[in-house]
């Protein structure tokens, strides 16, 4: 860099960053911002700067990233976790991860799935009945989904698919952790069809792919097209706990397509959504010994056109009621009676699409085809006037009618190879993910959206990526208000971003900043993730959330209310019935009481242990060595264990989390006497 151009711009920054200084010192009514235009402050900076081999640039992004601190976060990110099973959630803009919250995968810190009733509770009830004994330790989560009040994420709950299995779970955004799990009756496998409903009636999950029906039947892929289905699910919310209710939910049959992304209508388009797919053309793959010549990504590649699927739900809802056939324990809405209540149509959306996004207004639907450098834009209002006038162009092998392309599209923008997901701010723009050219493409939407001069369906500009985006997300993206000011793209490859670890290398999120939606898209930082391959997320207001900082007193985190085997201080007592030995237990710093439990082998051991502390952050943990074992307690916590001494021996158990000074004594004796 030109030296001089170099110093003319670290002065400015200094100037910028003295002008903060003495803001923040009028505000405060202190004097710690006192150096601030001195000149000690500019010779400071220029020494770091110097030192660091930081541009003006460099240093600039670092203070937009910047949480000093003790501050917090005014964003908060809700992110899958992948191959973890887990969902993080990471402040922004300092990309800082707070907490992975345990979901469909055992995490030790957590506690989940060690024994503690919790997490044995949630991970047990999530297994499938169907086929019966399975029993799943992990999860992919692909697609969170924060509930929502009018449009509005409201803090409640978030809700997210495992893209290996068919499945959801409920994550309370009291206390961050997840409440339920879910197995979707009729799918074996979800996408991208996670969304809630506006006022969260209803959590959406699609299949991915199809499955044999009925579930649980066999049926060789000669029957694809005859026996194989896929299924929209409408999961009712129950609006005191967030739980899904399965006996108010219901399913739609939908054709061996493979449904992807999905997303809810809002506004002009509520109570309807809309659900993108590819493989129209029912490949199978069969390379190898089946000795077809196409794998499955050509033989689902070959038409011009899949299909979008438009259902109007808040109408099915109610045919459920009346004409849905009890399948597998949830109401079920075959094809046929889809049709005839003008339930469901198709629309053809070009080359292989992947994302499916409706913009905050939720009059244009916005589709990427990973094989077309356009996104294609759809009129809502169009869609409707096509389905009241019929202005079909046929109906697939299943008889859904297909919408006449040409009548419900609003505009093609071509942004560049491999278009994926698409985001929105409040001025009109969408922000399409393009894996290929390694970018994202800002353009405008169409009319009556677009709030600045430019032109609709336009390309304004791109930003490089690095590498190869999957998805992206702007502040309340999902919502009828996006805030205009920060943008994470989720990037798949991080080849040379990061100091080498060996063959695998993290992900890589990467902030920039849409400067209230007027551009230019500015890359502010990049943030590793080492733990799983994210694929969505979503990033809420920090002040809609309302997180608790204390269970009350014997708290059962499952119900939220006291537990039946809560205690206080001094309650705490060992009772033997036959072979049963129960225990209630205290943990408070710095001990456990009782500290001794004896026990013989072959005894059930059913242990209740109480955190009796009501100190914010004053969390116990508990662990026996050799039984693989550990909990964590959280100020005001009851939790269960119930177990077997079937290991005769003097074993040792502690707290696992370093709660005071005199925390490693915090430990005790289990005694199982041989038999
Ligand atoms: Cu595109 Cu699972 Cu949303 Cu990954 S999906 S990128
Ligand atoms: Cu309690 Cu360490």
């Amino acid at each position: 860099m030109n030296r001089r151009f170099y110093l003319k711009a670290l002065g400015a920054m200094v100037l910028l960053v003295g002008g903060l200084l003495a803001i923040g010192a009028a505000c405060g009514g202190d004097d710690k911002g006192g150096t601030g235009n001195g000149g000690s402050g500019n010779a400071d900076l220029d020494a770091i700067a110097q030192e660091r081999g930081l541009t003006p640039e460099d240093m600039k992004h670092a203070l937009q990233a910047y949480v000093p601190p003790g501050q917090y976060d005014p964003y908060i990110m809700i992110a899958s976790g992948g191959q973890s099973g887990q969902v993080l959630v990471i402040g922004v803009p300092s990309m800082r991860l707070l907490k992975v919250i345990a979901a469909f995968t055992p995490e030790p810190w957590q506690g989940y799935g060690y024994g503690a009733d919790w997490g044995n509770t949630v991970l047990a009830e999530g297994n499938p009945s169907i086929p019966e004994g399975t029993e799943l330790t992990w999860g992919d989560t692909h697609h969170p989904a924060i509930s929502e009040t009018g449009g509005e994420y409201d803090g409640r709950w978030a809700y997210i698919n495992d893209r290996a299995n068919g499945r959801m779970a409920m994550i309370d955004l009291t206390d961050f952790r997840t409440k339920q799990i879910v197995a979707v009756p009729n799918a074996e496998t979800s996408h991208g069809g996670m969304f809630v409903t506006p006022d969260s009636e209803y959590v959406h999950i699609s299949s991915k792919f199809p499955m044999p029906w009925p579930a649980g039947s066999y049926a060789d892929l000669s029957e694809y097209q005859e026996k194989y289905r896929g299924v929209s699910a409408w999961m009712k919310i129950d609006q005191a706990t967030g739980r899904v209710n399965l006996d108010d939910s219901f399913e739609i049959e939908l054709p061996p397509y493979n449904q992807d992304l999905a997303d809810s209508g809002k506004l002009v388009s509520a109570g309807w959504a809309f659900i993108g797919s590819w493989n129209t053309e029912m490949a199978t793959g069969g390379l190898g010994p089946d000795g077809k010549p196409n794998p499955l990504e050509a033989g689902a590649s070959q038409n011009n056109f899949d299909y979008l699927h438009v259902i109007n739900w808040e109408k099915a809802a109610e045919v459920a009621k009346t004409k849905g056939v009890d399948t597998n324990g949830v109401k079920m809405i075959n094809i046929q009676t889809a049709v005839e209540e003008g339930l469901l149509y198709l629309i053809p959306e070009p080359k292989s699409p992947h994302g499916a996004d409706v913009d905050p207004s939720g009059r244009y639907i916005v589709v990427g085809g990973k094989l077309d450098p356009n996104v294609t834009i759809y009129d809502f209002n169009k869609i409707q006037d096509a389905i009241a006038a019929e202005d079909f162009e046929g109906t697939d092998s299943f008889g859904i009618p297909i919408l006449n392309f040409d009548s419900v599209m609003a505009g093609q923008v071509e942004v560049g190879a491999g278009p994926l997901h698409t985001q929105f701010d409040s001025q009109g723009h969408g922000y399409t993910s393009m894996f290929l050219a390694n970018g994202i493409a800002k353009f405008t939407l169409g009319e009556d959206v677009v709030k600045t001069d430019e032109a609709p369906f336009t390309l304004i500009e791109t930003i490089p990526t690095n590498y190869n985006i999957g998805h992206l997300v702007t502040a309340e993206g999902d919502t009828v208000s996006p805030d205009d000011n920060y943008m994470v793209a989720l990037n798949k490859w991080s080849i040379d971003r990061y100091a080498p670890q060996g063959p695998l290398h993290p992900q890589n999120f990467q902030l920039i900043d849409l400067k209230g939606g007027k551009g230019p898209m500015e890359l502010i930082s990049d943030t590793p993730i080492g733990l799983g391959e994210p694929h969505y997320v979503q990033i809420i207001k920090a002040d809609k959330l309302h997180a608790i900082d204390l269970y009350k007193p014997g708290t059962d985190v499952l119900t939220m209310q006291r537990s039946e085997f809560a205690i206080d201080a001094g309650q705490e007592k060992v009772e033997r019935n036959g072979t049963t030995v129960e225990v209630w237990m205290s943990a408070t710093r710095s001990h456990y009481t009782p500290d001794i439990l004896r026990v013989k082998e072959g005894d059930t051991v059913k242990l209740h242990i109480t955190n009796t502390e009501q100190t914010r952050d004053a969390t116990h943990g508990f662990a026996i060595a050799n039984y693989n074992m550990q909990a964590s307690l959280d100020p005001g916590e009851t939790s269960n264990f119930e177990f077997i001494a079937d290991k005769p021996g003097a074993w040792n158990f502690y707290c696992t989390e370093f709660c005071s000074a005199l925390h490693l004594e915090m430990a005790g004796w289990f005694l199982v006497e041989p038999q």
